[in-house]
């Protein structure tokens, strides 16, 4: 594989502020590379501290990592634990009147439930789940818009060992239906209808489909969550009304003690093949992921009011909205809306209303917020924020500092959070009082996760050159094996290539500081006339151009060089046409040329009121791809939110 140098010429830095660091968890970059030396010098004894220190054990472990059978590694695997004592019982003595939840619904309306309350809750859906037959081990798919509702069910499959497999509101019936096959679920939670910006959005109904295309025979009960009182079908033989199970239960359910090793869920995330991944993730090193991650990362305090805007279909939403926060007692926001109702000032004015001090989001939100109303936060008291991240995708420099200034007024630190599905929890991101963050990097690897940029070999590339981003060691958080397919999981993730190292399956490379820049995923390099260029390097200097709101680069096959670039461009204006669109189009070549050089150059761009994205915000380059070779989409495209604008980009400016 050749290689050049990444053209990413990012040099602004931006060190914490002296308040935010003396008040912070680690505080300052000796801090943080103590840790780091703790983890170097005895790698099994920094995670099995950190393990009794953050987890409230039923049977403590004495054994701490076993790697007899790489790459199914197991972690304090003789230890027993209840991931949901962990997130309600523990704090009950102390904190049982503190508000664990924030529920804000579509309509503005707020409501505030106390870990009492939530406790109380999560026992009798417990034992409603128990009385209907769901015990250690039993797979349970839930299918619930974002509600206090969602994390009920979630901790209540834990309470009991049964393991949950969220699938987003957003998915088909027939996506759906292939989750329910193939993780064996035994029931299935769901809600009348969703509501979403003020529409309603049928979710029972896709159940009802799914549950018809066959192969479903192992789901006994469907529970309904009623949320609108829309008129639903109803199957007596397997229907259930949740509030009618709820009323009749006791409010204490004893936990199941399960092993550490215990799958607490099963999330189902795409792969490079059609065939979704079902990642599975073990209860005590995803538990300790998801809690460090928020101490280190988030720098959690107690007085904190955190905002995950992820929904719990998504890893974000189980590591940082049904499991993180609540394990260490928070407060936090859940979100029952999207970003744009009532208008675009939507988040700004909940960070006001519920004085929230640390938000989390992802860089599609924030471009699309900028596009949208780029002045809209100056109109909200944004005072309480303290810290800001991002997720999901690389954030483009201009990007980041429009949140930096306009959002986080320069004080907010900024957490760019590099990880995965995969990973459980946050893997290299800046400890914000510890590390400088450089706009577009993620910057540094969190205590004793051991990543890398290696060639595809494993040997280590020279310099700042980029590469493979993997981790070399074992890691709690990490996923243990792909549901029902083990041989996956060690070919996707182990490629005998690679000496025995994670491979994540995005490119990075690191810079003279040591920080990382993740360059896309594998599949996202272009290589050029033998030139290497990572499709954010040229989406963020289109960005940065003032007309451009939003890009994606992709390649097409090229004769000559190998590949050429294509770039889809959505403008903050109108989408220009004719002769308007042949000037813009010249002049953001040349801007490209400038910005990086001539090498990166599109050699194609299209315009477009939008981009074709997933529903959870993420730009489908497949299609993009597939766009630009002038191929008619054929595949699959039930995971995209809106399909309109595909004809839009078929056509080249000409
Ligand atoms: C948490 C999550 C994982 C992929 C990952 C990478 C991309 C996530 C990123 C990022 C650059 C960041 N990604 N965070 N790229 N900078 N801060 O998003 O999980 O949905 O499994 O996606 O997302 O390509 O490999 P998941």
């Amino acid at each position: 594989m050749s290689s050049i140098e990444s053209v990413m010429t990012e040099t602004r830095i931006f060190a914490p502020h002296e308040a935010f660091k003396q008040a912070a968890t680690v505080s300052g970059i000796e801090a943080y590379e103590n840790l780091c030396n703790l983890a170097e010098q005895d790698y099994t004894g920094f995670w099995a501290d950190l393990a009794n220190a953050e987890i409230d054990w039923h049977k403590p472990f004495t054994e701490i990592l076993d790697e007899s059978t790489p790459p199914f590694y197991r972690w304090f695997y003789d230890g027993e634990l209840n991931a949901s004592y962990n997130c309600l019982d523990r704090h009950l003595a102390s904190r049982g009147d503190k508000t664990a939840i924030i529920f804000e619904a579509d309509d503005g309306t707020s409501t505030h439930i106390s870990y009492k309350a939530l406790h109380q809750r999560v026992c009798r859906f417990a034992n409603a789940l128990k009385k209907q037959g769901v015990g250690l081990g039993d797979r349970v798919v839930i299918y619930l818009p974002m509600s206090v509702e969602a994390v009920v069910a979630m901790q209540a499959c834990a309470r009991i060992g049964a393991i949950h497999s969220v699938v987003f509101g957003g998915f088909s019936a027939k996506s759906l239906h292939e989750r329910i096959t193939d993780v064996g679920a035994k029931l299935v939670i769901t809600a009348d209808e969703g509501m979403r910006g003020g529409k309603a959005v049928a979710l029972k109904s896709a159940v009802d489909e799914s549950l018809t295309m066959g192969g479903c025979d192992a789901v006994e009960k469907v529970i309904v969550y009623r949320r609108t009182g829309g008129k639903t079908a109803w199957n007596e033989s397997k229907d259930l009304w949740w509030h009618e199970l709820e009323a009749v239960e006791s409010d204490y359910c004893e936990p199941t003690w399960v092993n550490a090793e215990h799958p607490l869920f099963i999330l189902y995330t795409s792969g490079s093949t059609g065939k979704p991944k079902g990642v599975q993730h073990s209860t005590a090193g995803y538990l300790l992921g998801a809690i460090l991650s928020l101490k280190w990362v988030f720098d959690h305090k107690a007085t904190d009011i955190f905002w995950c805007t992820a929904d719990v279909g998504w890893i974000t939403g189980h590591s940082y909205v049904a499991y993180g926060p609540l394990a260490l007692g928070g407060t936090q926001v859940v979100f029952e809306g999207i970003p744009t109702y009532p208008d675009a000032g939507r988040f700004w004015q909940m960070i006001e209303k519920h004085k929230v001090s640390v938000f989390y989001t992802a860089p599609t939100a924030i471009r699309s917020l900028i596009k949208l109303g780029g002045n809209l936060p100056n109109n909200y008291d944004l005072s309480s924020l303290r810290l800001l991240g991002t997720v999901g995708e690389p954030i483009n420099p201009e990007a980041w500092m429009w949140y930096h200034t306009v959002v986080g007024k320069e004080r907010c630190p900024i957490a760019d959070t590099w990880w995965q599905t995969e990973t459980g929890s946050h893997m290299i991101a800046p400890l914000p009082g510890a590390i400088a963050a450089k706009p577009g990097s993620c910057t540094l690897p969190l205590p004793g996760i051991m990543a890398d940029v290696v060639n595809e070999d494993g040997s280590a590339v020279s310099g700042t050159e980029g590469g493979l981003l993997v981790i070399k060691k074992p890691f709690p958080s990490l996923l243990r094996t792909i549901w029902n397919d083990p041989d996956r999981f060690q070919r996707t993730y182990f490629p005998n290539t690679l000496p025995g190292y994670y491979l994540a399956g995005d490119s990075a490379h690191r810079d003279a500081d040591g920080y990382f820049w993740i360059m896309g995923r594998i599949d996202d390099v272009l290589n050029v006339s033998g030139h290497r260029l990572g499709t954010m390097e040229i989406e963020s200097a289109l960005v940065a151009n003032p007309l451009v709101a939003e890009a994606a680069i992709v390649g097409k096959p090229h004769d000559i060089k190998g590949e050429s670039i294509v770039a889809y461009v959505v403008l903050k204006g109108e989408r220009p046409e004719g002769e308007a669109a042949k000037k813009i189009v010249a002049d953001l070549r040349d801007w490209v040329a400038k910005e990086i050089g001539p090498i990166a150059k599109p050699d194609e761009i299209r315009f477009g009121d939008n981009l074709p994205k997933t529903r959870s915000g993420k730009i489908m380059r497949r299609l993009l791809r597939s766009l630009a070779k002038g191929e008619e989409i054929t595949s699959d495209i039930s995971t995209l939110d809106n399909p309109a604008i595909l004809e839009q980009l078929k056509q080249p400016v000409s």
